[in-house]
């Protein structure tokens, strides 16, 4: 299996609820090193480009509102299978029906705050990646 990068945003929700410390370790137990991370706040501006795919939906004002209301932590991480075995890691998108033991389900409050975001592409990480790090951040 090949290695390569997948791209993590532990959300506000989880900032605020004290869980980076925990969430992290998750992550490196899991087998994921990580090569880039940050704490940062997203833009109104930012989150209306990051999730554009979904600017047709009727909960994207809502994402945008909650995605830039506080720091969030923005990771590049490696691994073999990154983008497919962190999504499994990470859960379904709503915590009720997530796989015990995942992210989601140990973390997240609902559809709409479910405490990280994962890439759903290879191509996806790598643009998610290139729009919060500079090259010179990526190890
Ligand atoms: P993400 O992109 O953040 O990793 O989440 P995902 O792939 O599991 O889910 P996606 O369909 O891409 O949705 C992006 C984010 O929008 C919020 N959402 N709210 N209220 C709702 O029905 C709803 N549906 C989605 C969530 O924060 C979701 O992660
Ligand atoms: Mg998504």
């Amino acid at each position: 299996m090949v290695t390569n990068r997948t791209f993590t945003i532990l959300k506000p929700d989880s900032v605020e609820k004290g869980y980076i410390g925990a969430i992290l370790e998750k992550i490196s137990v899991s087998g994921f090193r990580i090569v880039a991370m940050k704490l940062t706040q997203m833009t109104k501006a930012d989150a209306e480009t990051f999730y554009a795919i979904h600017n047709e939906r009727p909960f994207f004002k809502d994402l945008v509102e909650y995605m830039t209301r506080g720091p969030i932590v923005a990771a590049v991480l490696e691994k073999e299978n990154a983008v497919e075995d962190f999504r499994t890691l990470i859960g379904a998108t709503n915590p009720a029906d997530a796989t015990e033991g995942t992210i989601r389900k140990l973390y997240a409050t609902s559809i709409s705050e479910n405490a990280v975001h994962g890439s759903d592409s290879d191509e996806n990480a790598a643009i998610e990646s290139a729009f919060h790090f500079s090259g010179r951040e990526i190890f």
